[in-house]
């Protein structure tokens, strides 16, 4: 069934997860999947283009990408109450110009990151209201969510250890591990909260078993929802309401 979670005829896949996770890694993977397994060109033959926008949180917009340096990588004290009003100014922007207008194309929007990291990292992890946080995520997004969330979960130890590789550290990265581990707390939480939405993925596999897990959970959703946008399109109702 495609989910009620926006009215458009396009289909929204999000990646959450603490550092390290793999998210950026899958992403192209499923860019990769998803042109060679064919669906991009069913959709490109439904004259939707750009089948598949690739994007992520905070930095998803020129906008976004300002904010994003000033979360990530500035010296800047930033309080907690700030830290989230600057995420949901890059989400408002993200969904108004890019994650909204690809989803009433009838597309497919990948996406780094969603409100889930709010709830996460800002709820969990700082501590702030977490009433506050849901309300703040509405008014960003106007209550749009997405189809299908893919947490990539690990030991939080395993994940810091991978971005140690990389050499210089964010603002979160150099933050201490028991805040890292809160912030998996969050995710845990939201993920029993029981929508059907959420699908957990062990993240600490070999990179191509996390990719085959991935696939086996997206083919189901991405056959479903294929029928239901034919119906759509073949009533010609793509960009309503
Ligand atoms: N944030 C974000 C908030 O606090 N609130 C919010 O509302 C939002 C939206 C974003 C930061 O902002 C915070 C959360 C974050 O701290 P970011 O740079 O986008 O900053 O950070 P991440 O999303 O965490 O990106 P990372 O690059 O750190 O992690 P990824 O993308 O999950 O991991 P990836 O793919 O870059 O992989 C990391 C390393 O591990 C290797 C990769 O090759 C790479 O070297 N790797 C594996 N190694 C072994 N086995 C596997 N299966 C591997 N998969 C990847």
């Amino acid at each position: 069934m495609h989910s009620a979670t926006h009215p458009y005829a396009g289909l929204f896949i999000v990646l959450e997860g603490g550092e390290g996770a793999g998210k950026t890694t899958q992403m192209g993977a499923i860019a990769t999947w998803l042109e060679e397994s064919g669906w991009l060109a069913k959709l490109r033959a439904s004259d939707i283009d750009p089948p598949l926008l690739l994007t992520r949180e905070p930095g998803g917009t020129p906008l976004g990408q300002g904010l994003r340096q000033l979360l990530l990588h500035s010296d800047l004290e930033i309080d907690p109450l700030a830290e989230l009003l600057l995420y949901a100014a890059d989400r408002a922007q993200h969904v108004a110009t890019c994650i909204r207008p690809q989803l009433q194309r009838g597309g497919i929007v990948l996406c780094d990151r969603y409100t889930a990291s709010t709830v996460a990292y800002q709820g969990y992890g700082r501590g702030l209201d977490l009433q506050i946080i849901e309300h703040i995520n509405r008014i960003a997004t106007g209550g749009l969510g997405a189809d299908v969330v893919l947490w990539l979960d690990l030991p939080v130890g395993v994940g810091l250890a991978r971005t140690q590789q990389r050499g210089i550290a964010d603002r979160f990265e150099q933050t201490a591990v028991a805040f890292h581990e809160r912030v998996r707390q969050g995710f845990m939480a939201l993920a029993q909260q029981g929508s059907d939405r959420w699908q957990r993925i062990d993240a600490h596999q070999p990179l191509d078993q996390v990719s085959k897990a991935i696939q086996d959970c997206l083919a189901a959703h991405l056959h479903r929802w294929f029928e239901t946008l034919k119906k759509r399109l073949t009533g010609g109702d793509r960009d309503l309401p």
